[in-house]
């Protein structure tokens, strides 16, 4: 029996000679004179590729991410010589409200998707905004290209893995809104930190607090504002 996954022409041999049951009497012979050779060829049959997924991070920010071949971890280990990844199968995904196309075409599930389309740099993934921020999986068996020829040959994964696309979120500035006050003459005005119009919603989640410098002019020249706390409210200097 051949080693598991091994293979090749002359895998094993022996020779052998036949002997008839008549004897040897009288000067007979009763066995081939000639050693014939057995010879064992066992056939190479693909076997299935496996994967070890993975994580592809990106940053916050507009733009797509262009997944690449080498996203997938790709591995084929009880074949030699490994075979090329031909397909990706495509079962669930969870796009974290983006977007994933192929050629520009957004993708339906079940999909398979080409291993050429994604050498190509046309499988992407689009995040919901640029200031969207999380996860996103794609659940996928991987597809091989050595066929199905021979008992037992198998070409794809049996396993299904995810790749995860990581936004890792990035600070949004804050938008404030023009304020304009009338006082009468000398009368004093304290500014409250309402007084800004402070609105940072665009960061998702948790948007930050006020608490950043503030440039302003007064009086013919410039100050640099800044909010410590609650208990020492603004600091002019
Ligand atoms: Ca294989
Ligand atoms: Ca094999
Ligand atoms: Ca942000
Ligand atoms: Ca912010």
């Amino acid at each position: 029996m051949p080693a598991a996954n091994a293979n090749g022409n002359n895998y094993g041999n022996f020779t052998f000679q036949v002997q008839d049951g008549a004897g040897v009497a009288n000067g007979g012979k009763d066995t081939d004179t000639t050693a014939r050779l057995f010879t064992i060829n066992v056939t190479s049959v693909n076997d299935a590729p496996q994967s070890t997924g993975g994580t592809a991070t990106i940053l916050e920010g507009p733009g797509a991410y262009t997944i690449k071949p080498g996203d997938f971890g790709f591995l084929d280990p009880n074949d030699t010589p490994s075979n090329a990844p031909l397909t990706l199968q495509i079962s669930a995904v969870s796009l974290n409200g983006g977007t994933l196309t192929n050629n520009g075409t957004p993708i339906v599930l079940p999909a398979s998707v080409a291993f050429t389309d994604i050498t190509a740099n046309k499988l992407i993934y689009t995040p919901a905004s640029a200031t969207a921020n999380g996860n996103a999986t794609i659940s996928f068996k991987i597809q091989d290209n050595g066929g199905l020829v021979g008992t037992g040959a198998a070409d794809t994964d049996v396993t299904t893995r995810t790749l995860t696309i990581s936004i890792t979120p990035v600070n949004t500035p804050p938008v404030g809104v023009t304020k304009t006050i009338d006082l009468a003459e000398d009368v004093t005005y304290t500014v409250q930190s309402t007084d800004f119009g402070f609105n940072d919603s665009l960061d998702n989640p948790s948007p930050n607090t006020l608490a950043g410098r503030h440039l302003c002019h007064g009086a013919g020249q410039w100050h640099v504002v800044q909010w410590v706390d609650a208990n020492h409210g603004w600091h002019t200097y």
